[in-house]
């Protein structure tokens, strides 16, 4: 077992960012078993859930003539257009039903508001707009987290990024991730981890 001071930090392993998902992550699937047999070494493990009103902001469909994947300008600055997904209630906003989701002491959601995007599982897009995961982890005494999940080079590095800026010690592991690479996104995200002290692990 690990320390309690330690967490585990498992990102929007649902339907959507699967195989046959609104936005699937290329295997996203493939790394359950790992996650699962990783929650058991836990005494503290969050999942997170992408949690979307069907009028969200960051949908193509809600922008007319937008083509999903485009860049807009949003007051928080640029924001993706993504494919409609994880829409609250939804199959596709379920979790995957191969993850163990019963050693999970806290779900968190996020991505509720419409008019604002949440990639990270402590603040929303704005930077600013606190989730509450952060007061949840100190109440714990949790100092260290091992995040995990979909999609690499979106939500799990944006939580590990501002995880780390908050000062918990971060360790992402590369081989319980798969990332969606949009327009080299894999390989900034990597950067960015570094340049925040995350320890990318395999
Ligand atoms: C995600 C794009 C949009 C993710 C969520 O979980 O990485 N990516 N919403
Ligand atoms: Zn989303």
């Amino acid at each position: 077992m690990r320390p309690e001071t330690e967490a585990l930090i498992v990102i929007d392993m649902q339907n959507d960012f699967c195989p046959g998902g609104a936005l699937a992550v290329p295997g996203g699937d493939e790394v359950i078993g790992r996650i699962n047999a990783l929650m058991a070494e836990f005494g503290c493990v969050v999942l997170t859930q992408d949690w979307h009103p069907a009028d969200h902001s960051s949908f193509a469909a809600n922008h007319s003539g937008a083509a999903p994947y485009s860049l807009i300008e949003m007051p928080y600055g640029p924001q993706v257009l993504w494919p409609t997904h994880c829409v609250q209630g939804s199959q596709g906003a379920a979790f995957h039903p191969d993850l163990r989701t019963d050693p999970a002491q806290m779900i968190i959601r996020k991505g509720f508001r419409p008019q604002i995007d949440s990639y990270s599982a402590f603040f929303e897009n704005d930077k600013t707009t606190a989730t509450g995961l952060e007061g949840y982890l100190r109440d714990r005494g949790i100092t260290a987290l091992t995040v995990v999940g979909l999609a690499e080079d979106f939500c799990v590095a944006y939580s590990a990024i501002d995880a780390a800026n908050l000062g918990f010690a971060v360790t992402l592991l590369q081989g319980a991730c798969r990332a969606i690479d949009l327009n080299g996104s894999l390989v900034q995200s990597r950067h960015d981890l570094q340049a925040a002290g995350v320890v990318l692990a395999a």
